[in-house]
């Protein structure tokens, strides 16, 4: 009884912000499909479990329960970290030892058999992939996880499905309820239309956005691998199917669901078919269902799209708290890299200050490294706002990180140069862009120094600003590139594996060798999570204030919770730089401060803080 009043009081609370995105999408659904939603959900309430719904209770009370500075991610392939679910069981201590509370499973549903892009061809929702274990473990790891006090994280590859998806294969077998599932053309009139403006995404091994399909002699929508189909959201059918897979991941116990590609889920004719306003509503559409039903769990959109984009996602201009509660902090990801490579935070600072503030219901995935390639997302207007041409900036940081150009210290690769303006993207391991892996190959312990000091700013930077940090597995070791990609052929084709390598144990007992890299960059992720969880000024809630030092090496920045203040200092260069004091804000210039990281006290010398290269400070006042 109280559980149907649970369900009924937040249908009420949510049903506005429901009819208001789902009418846009939807104009002629009529109330038997609301209805049909509505029994969805209230299966769906049949079957989660107690323990899920007292989780949901408290979420509800605590509503910035995932917004507290002791969140911290990791992101791992499951056989690669530890062959199959078991084994990442077995590792929790692993995660406890650096303070890690978010695990993000890579892609572990039922993939299609042959190359599956690591996953992100699903061809059954419901099943886990027979290789990393079963739902049941998948079950049981959630639970493992609450009882510890940390989250479960998966992907919802919701833009696409494999080609072997049973309802892909309906839609083969010439099913016309399924074949409207997708998006399928007779014949090349409307994919040659939609083409004129349509950019590819992985113009290598996969170029244009339809595959023919002999079979039933049409053309599939396909805009990444020919094997993975494009779901068609403008049929309510699909909607709802997609809702219902969704929610079974709810009651297993996922805490947060990474939703994969969402840029790409409505199609206008005429434009580039990504971030349309109907792919936003689709968000906005499923999360009031899922607060009605679920409200613990959060939706992440992985939009890696322009900076004013991303926040859309995120539910600014309109649907203020009602898209996503977080979303990858791509802008941060990209613009650190850069002014990492340029030694110059100028391009950074305006970006970031140019960004409008994201709705204090949403926070970042702060980032340095992912499974995917680096995108230069670096808009043309940020770069002119500071002298430089956007193509220009972006060819530089592709160059510079595949390590073209002459003075680079970076290993990576290029990724899918674009066919029209000849821009890339860039694969490599974090260690391998600052460095680490030429400097162990030449064995120089200057180098080596330099590389760690480079990881070490870059972290500084990415655990301080607002969101929960991130770790690609392995980066907290300092795994270098892998090249045995090369000789999968499942593999071969797409060199972001060069920056997934199986995650190397003998490496990993290392870090408790003093002085050696593995040790030096461990306790460095060690040490941020541990000072982040004693500062409250590091709340998501904070106010943030980006200030401008009278360097353009570095990159300063104020966070202040309810009076909780804390000031970033980090020097993006490996030249000394000098920071006036007369710049930061009144309060900060009484010159006594202590550095959280290093539990020491600061003093500015004649007015001035100096920070050696790659130096990186968060004061507190003394
Ligand atoms: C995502 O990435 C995944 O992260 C990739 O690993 C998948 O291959 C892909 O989707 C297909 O499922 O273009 O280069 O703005 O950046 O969705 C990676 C979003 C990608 C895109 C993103 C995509």
């Amino acid at each position: 009884m109280k559980q149907a009043k649970t369900i009924e009081r937040r249908s009420r609370l949510f049903m506005d912000d429901f009819l208001h995105s789902y009418r846009v999408l939807y104009p002629d659904a009529g109330p038997e499909r609301i209805q049909r939603l509505m029994d969805i959900l209230s299966q769906v309430d049949q079957k989660r479990s107690p323990s899920l719904k007292n989780l949901d209770a408290d979420r509800e009370w605590k509503a910035d329960w995932f917004q507290q500075p002791d969140q911290v991610g990791m992101m791992l392939y499951v056989d690669l970290f530890a062959s199959n679910l078991q084994g990442v069981i077995e590792h929790i201590d692993y995660f406890q030892e650096l303070g890690i509370t978010y695990l993000h499973l890579m892609p572990l549903l039922k993939p299609r058999n042959g190359p599956n892009d690591g996953g992100y061809a699903v061809a059954d929702y419901r099943a886990v992939n027979e290789r990393l274990g079963t739902m049941e473990q998948l079950r049981d790891l959630a639970a493992l996880l609450h009882e510890k006090g940390m989250l479960l994280v998966i992907d919802y590859v919701m833009n696409h499905t494999a080609r072997e998806h049973q309802w892909a294969q309906a839609a083969l077998s010439g099913d016309k309820h399924f074949q409207d599932f997708y998006l399928l053309f007779d014949d090349r009139a409307l994919p040659d239309a939609y083409e004129r403006t349509l950019p590819e995404v992985f113009p290598d091994f996969a170029p244009g956005n339809f595959t023919w399909q002999p079979e039933i002699q049409k053309w599939a929508w396909t805009t990444f691998y020919d094997f993975q189909w494009d779901l068609n959201y403008r049929n309510p059918d699909v909607f709802e199917a997609m809702l219902e897979e969704m929610l079974f991941l709810a009651n297993v116990g996922v805490d947060i669901l990474r939703l994969d590609a969402v840029p790409f889920l409505w199609k206008n004719l005429g434009t580039n078919c990504q971030n349309q306003q109907e792919a936003i509503h689709i968000l906005a559409a499923y999360r009031a269902l899922v607060r009605m039903v679920a409200p613990g769990l959060l939706f992440k959109s992985e939009a890696i799209v322009a900076p004013e984009d991303i926040i859309r996602y995120l539910g600014s201009g309109g649907l203020e708290g009602k898209v996503c509660e977080i979303g990858y902090n791509a802008t941060l990801m990209n613009h650190l890299w850069q002014a990492l490579a340029a030694e110059n935070t100028h391009l950074l600072r305006t970006t970031l200050s140019r960004l409008p503030a994201i709705p204090k219901e949403a926070t970042w995935i702060n980032y340095i490294r992912c499974h995917d390639d680096i995108g230069w997302g670096i808009s043309d207007e940020n770069a002119a706002a500071v002298g430089q041409s956007g193509r220009g900036t972006r060819n530089y940081c592709s160059d510079f990180y595949s390590g073209v150009l002459p003075h680079s210290y970076a290993e990576g690769y290029i990724f899918q140069r674009d066919r029209q303006t000849g821009e890339a993207r860039t694969s490599g391991t974090a260690a391998a862009l600052t460095g680490l892996q030429k400097a162990l190959v030449e064995a120089d312990p200057q180098k080596i120094d330099l590389a760690i000091k480079r990881l070490e700013v870059l972290n500084g930077v990415i655990f301080f600003m607002r969101g929960i940090p991130l770790i690609f597995s392995g980066d907290e070791i300092g795994q270098l590139n892998d090249y045995a990609y090369l000789l999968d052929p499942l593999k071969a084709g797409d060199n972001r594996w060069v920056h997934r390598p199986p995650m190397n144990w003998a490496k990993a007992a290392r870090i408790h060798e003093a002085g050696t890299p593995e040790a030096r960059i461990f306790s460095l992720h060690q040490r941020y999570i541990a000072v982040r969880r004693q500062s409250p000024a590091l709340h998501s809630r904070s106010v943030d204030r980006i200030i401008l030092p009278d360097s353009d090496a570095l990159f300063v920045c104020e966070r202040n919770y309810q009076g909780h203040k804390m000031l970033l200092v980090a020097n993006l260069s490996r030249t000394p730089q000098r920071m006036s004091i007369s710049l930061l804000p009144p309060e900060w210039q009484n010159g006594v401060y202590v550095d959280a990281l290093r539990q020491q006290s600061m003093s500015f010398i004649n007015d001035h803080l100096s920070i050696g290269p790659y130096g990186v400070y968060w004061l507190k006042p003394a």
